[in-house]
């Protein structure tokens, strides 16, 4: 059974344990997914999200999910694109420190988002390899642990390249 899976459509909809938020460093909302999720999660997620104080850019802090189907919410904070070597490492560490923290919670389904290709101005087409790159490496770093990763992507662009990128890298 793949292990990567794709689907379009809005994140805060998924039946997992666990959505991720493309959030910012202050943690306390914003707009795109991170505003969809806070929407569709209720105040309670706010709540929780300022006794956190902040997350450092490629990092990852965990909540509930509060009023989600996802029984958590991973937050981590995708690097503003600024063409810089950098940029990459960044965006990595989001989704591998986004892992660490859900295996630590024993958690066995988890979606992302694109982080940073919206607001943060990252190329999609450079994000979507080091997404599926980084996930797929991690799950072979980790064959004993089951986990199911959704790529969730909003729009039909995002959903083309994901499934040309991880038609070149099955898992
Ligand atoms: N479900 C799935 N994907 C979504 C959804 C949704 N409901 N809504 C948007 N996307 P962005 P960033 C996609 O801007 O670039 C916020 O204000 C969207 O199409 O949400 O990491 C935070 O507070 C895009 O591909 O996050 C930060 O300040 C991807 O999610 C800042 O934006 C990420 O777009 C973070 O910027």
């Amino acid at each position: 059974m793949k292990k990567i899976r794709i689907e379009q459509g809005d994140i805060t909809k998924l039946d997992v344990d666990c959505i991720v938020n493309a959030a910012n460093r202050s943690l306390l909302g914003g707009g795109g997914v991170d505003g969809a999720i806070h929407r569709a999660a209720g105040p309670e997620l706010l709540a929780e999200c300022r006794t956190l104080h902040g997350c450092e850019t490629g990092q990852a802090k965990i909540t509930r999910g509060y009023r989600l189907k996802a029984r958590y919410v991973i937050h981590t904070v995708g690097p503003v694109f600024s063409g810089a070597a950098q940029d990459a490492a960044a965006l990595a560490s989001c989704y591998r420190n986004s892992l660490d923290l859900a295996r630590a919670h024993d958690i066995h389904s988890i979606a992302f988002p694109a982080i940073s290709t919206g607001v943060y101005g990252y190329p999609l087409e450079e994000a979507v390899p080091i997404a599926l790159q980084t996930v797929s490496s991690w799950l072979d770093e980790h064959p004993d642990y089951a986990l199911t990763v959704v790529m969730s992507c909003f729009n039909q662009r995002a959903c083309d390249l994901y499934t040309e990128f991880l038609e070149d890298r099955p898992s």
